[in-house]
């Protein structure tokens, strides 16, 4: 008979291989040796630090699937999701950034664009030294995102671009910007469109005063007329599919991100009841306490065994885009709950920055609104159940 490990009850670690463990541990030291000693005053202060990009390229965390012929680890998607949950464990906005730009980036430029696409942007991307940012929610189109106002016009030798685009992850600095429109050329059809900073009618201004995910910068996009040549779009994706295709990507990461939060929660939890004496004895020892416990662990080793479950399925290619919005739908309620209960778990420290449970709480309810809010995702997999269209 085998003894349980508490924090891997599953022996999830046996089901990687040696190149994904690799990869894993230095994204988790990364994370515990440069992001966290920062985490807590970047929150505070509503502060994003742009060499960060240049850190995570460094160590090839950048568009980590892609092929090494754009500068990029080709490694499996299991090891992509190990590493969004070793910097999630830090912090969800850290994860953003890295998500935003390889999987909503990097990936729509390596799927649907051009060669010429490929070899101006990825390397660049995969080393930090660019960073990009993904537009598809607008003001009056988010859940909704078929209903998008922003326009591509056709002009000699290119087009001209027109609307805006809010929410948008990494937009205030990046260099790069992915962004749909209808297209008047293709009947209407949504393209994507890769613009650079400096384009004239290009601006990106700063969304201030979030109360989640403050170290990750999100802003708008407003595109005044901008007018780019034929090479700025995409030639190989119409409609929808083009930016769900991303999506599924990066909610894929997303699942296994938020189960690092959740974890961070859990140990921390787990430690802070087991030193806390209230009534003579440790909190750990009440059996609201350990029930609790027991909650977390459970749905975080289950929740893990569905993302490495998906990420296996990816690498084979049999990933179907429901399967992605059952574990991101799940996975990001279940660490909302974790972490509320690790915030009461601490009592009144729970709501102080040094603490960190707190701001895991502030910055997973984004997470579980953003790439398909929570009861989006219940309708996809409605649809899929029932053959019938909760969306019309
Ligand atoms: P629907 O009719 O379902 O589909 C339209 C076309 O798209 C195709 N499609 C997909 N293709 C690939 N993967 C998927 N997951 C796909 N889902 C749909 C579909 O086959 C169809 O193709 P075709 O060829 O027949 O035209 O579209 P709908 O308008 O009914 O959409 C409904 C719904 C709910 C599925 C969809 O709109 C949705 O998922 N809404 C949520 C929006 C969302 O996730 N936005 C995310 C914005 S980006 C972001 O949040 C980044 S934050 C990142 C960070 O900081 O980490
Ligand atoms: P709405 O669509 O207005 O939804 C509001 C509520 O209504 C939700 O609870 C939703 O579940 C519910 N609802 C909607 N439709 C239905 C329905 N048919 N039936 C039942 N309930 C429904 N977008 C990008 O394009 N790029 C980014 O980089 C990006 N980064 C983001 C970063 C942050 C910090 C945040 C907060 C958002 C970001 N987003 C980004 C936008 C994000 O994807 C949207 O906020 C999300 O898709 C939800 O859209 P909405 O905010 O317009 O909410």
């Amino acid at each position: 008979i085998a003894t349980l490990r508490w924090d891997d009850p599953l022996l999830l670690e046996d089901q990687l291989t040696d190149e994904e463990r690799a990869i894993r541990d230095v994204a988790h030291n990364y994370a515990q040796d440069k992001l966290l000693p920062r985490v807590i005053e970047a929150f505070r202060e509503e502060k994003t630090d742009r060499a960060i990009f240049d850190e995570m390229g460094a160590l090839g965390l950048l568009g980590l699937t892609l092929p090494a012929d754009y500068g990029c680890a080709g490694a499996s998607y299991v090891a992509y999701g190990l590493v969004a949950r070793e910097v999630e464990r830090v912090d969800s906005g850290y994860r953003s950034m890295m998500s935003v730009q390889s999987s909503l980036v990097m990936y729509p430029i390596y799927a649907y664009g051009s060669e010429d696409q490929r070899r101006k942007y990825l390397p660049k991307l995969a080393t930090g030294e660019w960073v990009g940012c993904f537009g598809l929610t607008e003001p009056d189109a988010g859940s909704d995102p078929g209903g998008m106002r922003t326009r591509a016009e056709k002009i000699d030798g290119g087009y001209r671009i027109s609307g805006s685009k809010t929410w948008i992850s990494n937009a205030p600095f990046a260099d790069v910007f992915v962004v749909w429109a209808k297209s008047d050329a293709h009947g209407g059809a949504i393209r994507g469109f890769v613009l650079e900073k400096g384009m004239k009618g290009l601006s990106a201004p700063k969304i201030d005063g979030k109360l989640s995910l403050r170290a990750s910068i999100t802003g708008m996009i407003m595109m005044d007329g901008v007018e780019v040549g034929e090479d700025a779009l995409l030639p190989e994706v119409q409609g929808l599919k083009g930016p769900f295709g991303c999506l599924n990507r990066a909610r894929y990461g997303i699942s296994w991100g938020a189960m690092g939060a959740a974890e961070d929660c859990w140990h921390r939890a787990r430690a802070y009841t087991l030193d806390r004496k209230q009534f003579g004895r440790p909190l750990a020892q009440n059996q609201l306490i350990q029930k609790k416990l027991a909650d977390m662990q459970t749905e975080i080793a289950l929740g893990l065994q569905g993302s490495l479950r998906v990420g296996r399925l990816f690498d084979e290619g049999r990933m179907a885009p429901e399967m992605v919005s059952l574990i991101k739908r799940n996975n990001c309620g279940k660490a909302l709950e974790i972490a509320r209960a690790a915030r009461d778990m601490h009592g009144g420290n729970g709501i102080s920055e040094e603490y960190h449970v707190m701001r895991h709480l502030m910055n997973l309810e984004t997470v579980n609104t953003y790439e398909g809010a929570h009861d989006v995702h219940a309708l996809i997999l409605g649809r899929a159940q029932t053959g019938l269209n909760a969306f019309f």
